[in-house]
């Protein structure tokens, strides 16, 4: 019997500052149920998908910064996604902002759960990879103060989970090809990841034209090179006046792109993955037991930055 996961890419279009968390909720309620009418397994949503992309702004005010924050999951406001996917046997992916109080005080994360048909969390992901700056940076047309919001996770985990291994991973992580071969030492097959990218990098203008081509190659050469599926999906479009990449795909273990969303509005790109196409690459070419040579790779896991001779 094939392993099939039916999967809805559950792109986001843009969500501005006044748009109330019900309101956001109700527009993913609408992708659960848009995917189970079209019999899928799991629905993906984007990266902080609850809210605008918050870390655009400086803001010095933390109760005004907390509002942008979940302090437990699922609260109030998010149980509903958590009843929908219950009644409707469907999992799902969301990511959002981590308000976490443990005992030595409060801690921040950029956070994805991956939840199960009953309902029930099944793993919690932390970013790795948290792109931009912790202090204010007046030259740059809108900051990027992810450094400053949150704090770094220390793990990339894979969970059993809809009759596969599943990982989780955000944004900048796909760019990092240490993000998918940890993932695929652990035999995964099928990394979820959702996205906020603008089209203009402050540092680097000179990338714009290639901010959807950068989006494709990244995800693309993570799935071939480690014999997985990845489904990759954007919150997209002009928020508060920020104009961010769509791009939001499907990839299959040969790093081909199956389902893609065409607007970059609210809309589900569908595909039937089956996971055992993940074994043609992993018993082959990318058979780590049999090729790989950690002996030559010591760099990876001890050196951060270059240095040369
Ligand atoms: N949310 C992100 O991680 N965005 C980054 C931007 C800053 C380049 C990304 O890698 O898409």
């Amino acid at each position: 019997m094939p392993r099939i996961v039916n999967i809805a890419a559950a792109q986001l279009g843009p969500i501005q500052r006044r748009d109330s968390r019900k309101e956001v909720i109700e527009r993913l309620l609408n992708h659960m149920y848009n995917a189970a009418k079209m019999g899928c397994d799991v629905v993906v949503f984007p990266e902080l998908a609850l809210t605008t992309f918050f870390p655009r702004w400086y803001i010095e005010d933390p109760e005004e910064l907390n509002q942008f924050y979940e302090s437990e999951m699922p609260g109030p406001t998010t149980q509903p996604l958590f009843d929908a996917a219950k009644k409707l046997g469907l999992g799902f992916y969301l990511g959002y902002a981590e308000l976490n109080k443990q005992s030595d005080g409060y801690h921040r994360y950029n956070t994805s759960i991956l939840v199960g048909k009953d309902g029930k969390i099944i793993g919690k992901y932390h970013k790795v990879h948290l792109p931009g700056h912790d202090e204010y940076e007046p030259w740059r047309r809108f900051q990027h103060l992810e450094k400053r919001y949150f704090e770094a996770g220390s793990s990339f985990d894979v969970w059993s989970a809809f009759g596969g291994i599943f990982g989780m991973a955000l944004c900048n992580d796909r760019r990092w090809s240490e993000t998918y071969r940890v993932m695929g030492l652990q035999g995964v097959e099928m990394i979820l990841l959702g996205y906020n990218t603008p089209v203009h990098n402050p540092p680097a203008p000179e990338h714009d034209d290639l901010s959807l081509f950068h989006n494709h190659l990244v995800m693309q050469a993570g799935a071939y090179q480690n014999g997985t599926w990845v489904v990759g999906v954007a919150k997209a479009g002009n928020e508060e006046d920020c104009d961010m990449i769509g791009g939001t795909c499907i990839i299959a273990p040969s790093g081909e792109i199956v389902a893609a969303c065409s607007t970059k509005g609210d809309e589900l790109a569908i595909a039937r993955c089956d996971l055992d196409l993940c074994q043609s690459y992993k018993s082959t070419t990318f058979n780590f037991e049999k090729h790989r040579q950690i002996h030559a790779y010591g760099l990876i896991s001890h050196q951060r930055g270059v240095k040369t001779p």
